[in-house]
């Protein structure tokens, strides 16, 4: 749900803050404690659930995007300049039912809000720091005046705690962004600083299509030891949770859409590794970078993209398949939650004996992967406090045996399209047509595929549960949790 709170008491009081004033302003300002009346009211979020796009109220039209695990920040117009608050601040963000963690991040969440404007909007932000450090906002791919930019100490003084800067600059360049500090960058970014940014065109572009879905998602990555909620952020490789939009699987929406539908993926990397993103069963093609839009002759098929470090990627497709699709980073690392990460391998290894003697020292110890890890997805394990099981997650034949960067896209005949208020709803799982599953072979005349068996794995009158997942929590057996968690 969407609160506002108010940043100082009457804060639509008068104005002291004028346009005029910052219109002539060559960079970031800081705004003076006077002046703080003026600010508009920051709007914070308290769900990690996916929220319905936000119709532009006021300003040039445009179809707004879906912000996976996320939402769009309103503003407000003022002479006819769109006014943005962001606070940058401590935050609790549900990585997945069953962890939560201690990030830093805007307006209630990591990542932040979706900022969503249009080509030639004039757009002024303010940023207030309630971090315990110093901080700045970088408009990452944006074309500005240099002062604008947000690099302490180069364009501009670092924004000390309790300060309130404000930035203002022209969307001059349609496309897919980000932005995030920096100041003390590495630490900010591995606490979960950062934010999505679309500029809508503002009429018909040869180059970029009108899409029926438009989905964002920022990637991230944290290290947070089982059983502990903050990450370290001196990490520099060896980060043990891969997320989109600071969730993990089964903690990200799946993505649902209607059949024949164009649907756009904007992602962006702010890890500090490469992500193969790959779809199953469609093929895609890279429309736009953070550069801007592709020319159509430098297009190719994909179905995995490479996203490196520092870059985003557009990604568009005719979703004309039914089912229930894969969607994941193709590492299969990064599909694993914190407990798979530094296990040894044993796959081979005979530990009944070892198991037993280590029991008498350990209680509750199990021998594990001695012939691969799939029964991990299954076992009820004991876990410490507000972590993730590494494999988790239930379809419709059993476990999926997932984690971190692993989604689904629902595609179905008869999902109401985007602009309907049930466009987004989560159709359950799929049901399959006789004779179009995988099936055991029983030898000549063999009969059907198997159906999807129990009826209570299929949730398709849960409309506002995404995913139904089970997640073991530590000490018992497994209980229910729909993949909004919202709390
Ligand atoms: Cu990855």
């Amino acid at each position: 749900m969407t609160s506002r709170r108010h940043f100082l008491s009457g804060a639509f009081g008068g104005a002291a803050l004028t346009a005029s004033a910052l219109a002539t302003a060559a960079g970031a300002q800081r705004v003076r404690r006077t002046s703080l009346l003026g600010l508009p009211e920051p709007v914070a979020q308290s769900s990690a659930s996916t929220q319905a796009p936000l119709a532009p109220p006021n300003g040039r039209p445009y179809r707004p995007v879906l912000t996976l695990n996320g939402w769009t920040l309103p503003w407000r117009m003022k002479d006819g300049v769109k006014e943005f608050h962001l606070v940058a601040e401590p935050v609790l963000r549900e990585i997945a039912p069953g962890m939560t963690a201690r990030l830093w991040g805007y307006n209630g969440q990591s990542p932040g809000p979706t900022i969503e404007v249009v080509e030639g909007d004039r757009v002024r932000i303010f940023v207030s720091n309630k971090l315990p450090e110093v901080t700045t906002v970088h408009w990452h791919g944006q074309r500005l005046p240099n002062g604008m930019d947000g690099v302490s100490g180069l364009t501009q003084p670092p924004i000390q705690p309790g300060e309130t800067w404000v930035y203002e600059f022209a969307a001059r360049r349609p496309g897919t962004f980000m932005y995030h500090p920096h100041a003390d960058e590495m630490v900010q970014m591995a606490m979960g600083l950062m934010g999505f940014w679309v500029t809508h065109p503002k009429t018909r572009h040869p180059l970029i299509s009108e899409v029926d879905r438009d989905i964002c998602f920022l990637l991230n990555a944290y290290d947070i030891e089982p059983g502990a909620s903050s990450p370290k952020v001196n990490t520099m490789l060896d980060f043990n949770l891969w997320t989109w939009n600071s969730r993990a699987f089964p903690g990200i929406d799946s993505i649902h859409v209607r059949q024949g539908d164009r649907v756009r993926l904007r992602i962006g990397n702010l890890t500090m590794t490469n992500h193969p993103m790959h779809i199953h069963g469609h093929e895609f093609e890279v429309t736009g970078t953070d550069g801007g839009p592709v020319p159509k002759t430098a297009r190719w098929p994909e179905v995995t993209t490479d996203i490196g470090v520092g870059q985003m990627r557009q990604i568009e497709f005719i979703a004309d398949e039914v089912g229930d699709w894969a969607f994941h980073c193709h590492k299969s690392h990064h599909t694993m939650n914190a407990m798979g990460h530094g296990v040894p391998s044993l796959i081979g290894v005979k530990q009944d004996d070892l198991a037993r003697q280590i029991n008498q020292l350990v209680p509750g110890y199990m021998a594990m992967g001695e012939n691969g890890m799939h029964d991990m997805a299954e076992m009820d394990m004991e876990l410490p406090d507000n972590t993730l099981p590494m494999m988790t997650g239930t379809g419709p034949f059993g476990a999926i045996g997932m984690g971190g960067m692993f989604s689904t896209i629902k595609v179905r005949q008869d999902q109401p399209p985007a602009h309907h208020p049930d466009g987004h709803r989560d159709p359950g799982w799929f049901r399959h047509p006789p004779g179009t599953v995988a099936r055991l072979w029983e030898g000549e005349g063999s009969p059907d595929a198997p159906r999807a068996p129990a009826p209570e794995a299929t949730p398709a009158t849960a409309p506002t549960s995404p995913l139904e997942l089970t997640v073991r929590k530590p000490g018992g057996g497994p209980g229910k949790h729909s993949g909004h968690g919202g709390h």
